[in-house]
């Protein structure tokens, strides 16, 4: 049966890959599920119908039979127990690939978001630019310590797998936007060899098509 994913009808990032539904179209390109995609306004989100879906009135959703989900990180963690692909075989590996999803998600993730949070919301605010700078520690807390446990490895333990998805996907949200990434060539690389992938590619044009088919011509 093929699955449906929820995305924004017009992404706020304007195709840039950055909203959750990518990490979910990553995925199911990389173990090649096809996927239908069911586009909702911002409007829709918060009606009954998609809270039905989400309790939280967010993207992304994923619908497949009889079973609905919410939270991309448990959507990734379904398409990879489902498929062969994203998780290694060896049963201790596995584990170790599972501990990088929620590292991503869970501890690199977050002041991350913080920082993304501050910028968009807290702008005005007289202490902003303090409040940035604390931030951006914490990333660069974060970011010393996923650097030196990559060191010169491609991937963060053995072959690329979805603790590699995310992680990649949570750096990306800094990229070009902060120079903080930057700051880590290895960290850099690690997310360019992510971004270099045909399966991200794939994804990343998918989600860029609904962007550019909306736009006016002319
Ligand atoms: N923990 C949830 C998950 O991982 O699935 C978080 C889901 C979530 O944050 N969804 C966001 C959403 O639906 C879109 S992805 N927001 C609408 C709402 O809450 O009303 C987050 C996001 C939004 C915008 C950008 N951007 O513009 O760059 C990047 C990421």
């Amino acid at each position: 049966m093929t699955p449906t994913i929820t995305a924004f009808e017009r992404s706020p990032d304007g195709g840039k890959g950055l909203a959750r539904d990518m990490r979910v179209r990553w995925a199911l390109e990389e173990v090649g599920q096809p996927y239908e995609v069911r586009l909702v306004s911002f409007g829709a989100l918060k009606e009954p119908a998609h809270r039905a879906l989400h309790p939280f009135g967010q993207i992304p959703t994923y619908e497949e039979g009889d079973l609905v989900l919410f939270e991309s990180g448990a959507i990734v963690l379904l398409i990879e127990e489902r498929h062969v692909g994203l998780l290694p075989e060896d049963a201790n590996a596995r584990g170790r690939a599972i501990a990088w999803m929620f590292a991503a998600l869970n501890t690199v993730e977050p002041p991350i978001l913080d920082w993304a949070t501050t910028r968009l919301l807290e702008r005005d605010k007289t202490w902003y630019e303090q409040r940035l700078g604390v931030v951006e520690d914490r990333i660069r807390d974060r970011l010393c310590e996923l650097s030196v446990r990559l060191g010169d490895a491609d991937w963060l333990d053995g072959a690329f797998n979805a603790g590699d998805l995310l992680m990649v996907a949570a750096l990306l949200r800094l990229k070009a936007s902060s120079g903080i990434l930057e700051e880590y060539p290895n960290l850099s690389a690690y997310v360019a060899r992510g971004e270099a992938r045909p399966a991200y590619k794939r994804a990343f044009a998918a989600q860029l098509a609904v962007v550019t088919a909306k736009r006016p011509t002319g």
